[in-house]
């Protein structure tokens, strides 16, 4: 199937030529019907003599509903430009080339209607020009009467030839249905429509509201008036969503692929073709079907920064259009060059934000989005539209190389001064690093340490400096010398003096697990404890504290602190007459 929107001037004939080529009635409403003019969207589709399927969506041409033919074409990559013989070029057959130019519309045909009631010659080359200078360039065109059905073979012909000439359907990439229509259907709930661009829809599909941040689930798919099980692009779809109240979407909404896109309020933009110098501060943008207020700040000579009254799922590169709806002027087009631009905070934020995007195209650029955005996940990339095809560096961060290497280098000059600052910490704590770099997770610290430089116990430090630093480890190699064959005396204070180990040192060989601590200054071989209980699981249970002592040959000074903390492991129990057992 292809999908064209018609475009053109009130009454130059679009629904009857519709009505002509399908059989069905583009008008659906009965106030259309009544006063003879389209009002909303309408839609009719018809087999062409190859065989393919074409599906028109009548717009309106009447100045009033411009916004309505905006919500029809934004979706659909070509157009059916109607222009009447005897009337010829007119304000909204002007005013619908300038949106389809500036959609970049690049597929269409002109068709020149009544040409039973005048010339078609003069409308047709008028036609023509005008479209020659847009982003259709020089198209076909077929003279036809919607009367008497004369031409209406010539346009079947040109329509097949159009479809011809369509780039491939993109049936694989992320969903996202611009809703034009949302009604409800009795037995089956809410029912939405739209023209499905890329990608595909099957039942039972998840698909996100973008509108309210909500997954709703497909019940149904009907495209060409079937129920189908999937449907892929490019297609006319409705999709009935059973379950979700009709009031929750309507046009201007989007389903879309859940997880791939970014809704945004904020985007940075090239103005295309030919843009005013004097931009009003507030415009309408129209996008897919969605029509909304932005505020407009200028950035570049055709750059400018568009703040949205609501958001919306924007990728980069996007087409859109900016609208003076007091006017009733198509101030020109957009296209999206950043999804998530920075903050203009500082003085001379907007001047160096104009140079980046006069750099930009719009054309994601992997590379690019990494050196201005240095350190981005994945998955925020893929919903910028950005493709990823490069390894992350940890997690599913990806990073800038150059700053990548800039940040190893840094790794290793803070871990350098952090051990400068605190000789006896067996290291810089991870997170202190991760705040003295800004890094956003400590995966990336974790990926950044590298050999001679290693993690342990939640520090980092050279290999082996969690082994004690030098002055404390000599240290307690004397008490191991002196203290070895009697392990349950401890050095007394001012022999812990003379030994160097004050309470910074005894910290450090503690946390290395280099001594084991009973009280302040009261320390011990960190191995002693199996022994100690081993001992006094040798003596008459229960057994006192002095008893103990004699058994441990130590002092009071040791047992007393060794037995409660004996006792808060578990291994012996305090009896309520200060005797103690040993727990077996
Ligand atoms: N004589 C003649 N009248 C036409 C032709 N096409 C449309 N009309 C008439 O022109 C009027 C407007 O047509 P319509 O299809 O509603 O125009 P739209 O506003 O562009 O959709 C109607 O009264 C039609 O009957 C044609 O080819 N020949
Ligand atoms: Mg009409």
């Amino acid at each position: 199937m292809f999908v064209v929107a018609t475009a053109g001037h009130v009454d130059h004939g679009k629904s009857t030529l519709v009505r002509a080529l399908t059989g069905m009635e583009p008008d659906r409403w009965a106030e259309e019907r009544r006063r003879g003019m389209t009002i909303d969207l309408g839609f009719a589709w018809t087999t062409l003599p190859s065989g393919g399927t074409v599906a028109f969506v009548d717009v309106p041409g009447h100045e009033r509903f411009v916004p309505n033919m905006l919500a029809g074409v934004g979706p659909v990559p070509a157009a059916l430009i109607v222009v009447a013989a005897d009337e010829g070029w007119m304000p909204q057959s002007a005013e619908h080339l300038a949106a389809l130019d500036a959609l970049g519309v690049a597929y269409g045909l002109v068709a020149v209607t009544r040409a039973d009631l005048a010339d078609p010659g003069p409308a047709m080359a008028r036609a023509r020009a005008e479209i020659a200078a847009t982003s259709l360039g020089t198209v076909p065109a077929v003279a036809v009467s919607g009367l008497t059905g004369a031409g209406l073979p010539e346009l079947r012909a040109a329509l097949d030839r159009l479809a011809a000439g369509l780039p491939a359907p993109v049936v694989d990439d992320p969903v996202r249905l611009w809703v034009d229509r949302s009604f409800t259907v009795r037995g089956s709930g809410t029912v939405v429509t739209g023209t499905l661009g890329v990608g595909r829809l099957r039942v039972g599909d998840e698909l996100e509201l973008a509108g309210a941040d909500e997954v709703v689930r497909v019940r149904g798919l009907h495209s060409l008036g079937e129920a189908r099980p999937e449907v892929t692009a490019v297609a006319r779809v409705a999709v009935n969503l059973r379950g979700t109240p009709r009031d929750r979407l309507g046009r201007g909404d989007a389903l879309l692929t859940p997880g791939r896109f970014h809704r945004t309020d904020l985007v940075d933009v090239r103005l295309t073709g030919d843009p005013a110098a004097d931009l009003p501060a507030t415009l309408t943008m129209h996008v897919g079907s969605a029509a909304v207020p932005v505020r407009v700040r200028p950035l570049g000579p055709d750059t400018v920064r568009l703040r949205l009254a609501r958001p919306l799922p924007l990728l980069v590169g996007d087409r859109a259009l900016l609208r003076d709806p007091g006017r009733h002027h198509v101030t020109g087009g957009v296209r999206v060059l950043d999804v998530a631009p920075p903050p203009l905070a500082r003085r001379g934020a907007a001047v160096t934000r104009a140079q980046v995007l006069a750099e930009l195209d719009g054309r994601p650029d992997l590379a690019g989005e990494l050196r201005r955005r240095r350190l981005v996940r994945a998955g925020a990339l893929i919903r910028m539209g950005v493709p990823v095809d490069a390894p992350p560096v940890a997690g599913d961060w990806l990073a800038d190389p150059a700053h990548w290497r800039r940040l190893g280098e840094q790794v290793t000059e803070e871990v350098a001064r952090y051990a400068r600052e605190h000789p006896l910490e067996p290291g810089m704590p991870v997170d202190a690093l991760r705040q003295r770099l800004a890094l956003p997770d400590r995966v990336l610290v974790e990926a950044l340490v590298r050999p001679p430089l290693r993690i342990h116990a939640g520090r980092v430090g050279a290999a082996g400096a969690d082994a004690l630093p030098e002055p404390v480890a000599r240290a307690v190699q004397r008490v191991r010398a002196e203290y070895g064959d009697r392990p349950f005396r401890a050095p007394e204070a001012d022999r812990l003096v003379d030994l160097g180990l004050g309470p910074r040192e005894i910290g450090a060989a503690v946390r290395a697990g280099a001594l084991l601590r009973l009280a302040d200054n009261v320390v011990l071989l960190p191995d002693v404890l199996d022994d100690a209980v081993r001992v006094l699981a040798g003596l008459p249970q229960p057994f006192t504290l002095s008893a103990a002592r004699q058994a441990l040959d130590t002092t009071r000074r040791v047992a007393v602190p060794l037995l409660e903390l004996l006792d808060r492991r578990g291994a012996t129990r305090r009896l309520p007459d200060d005797a103690r057992i040993v727990v077996t």
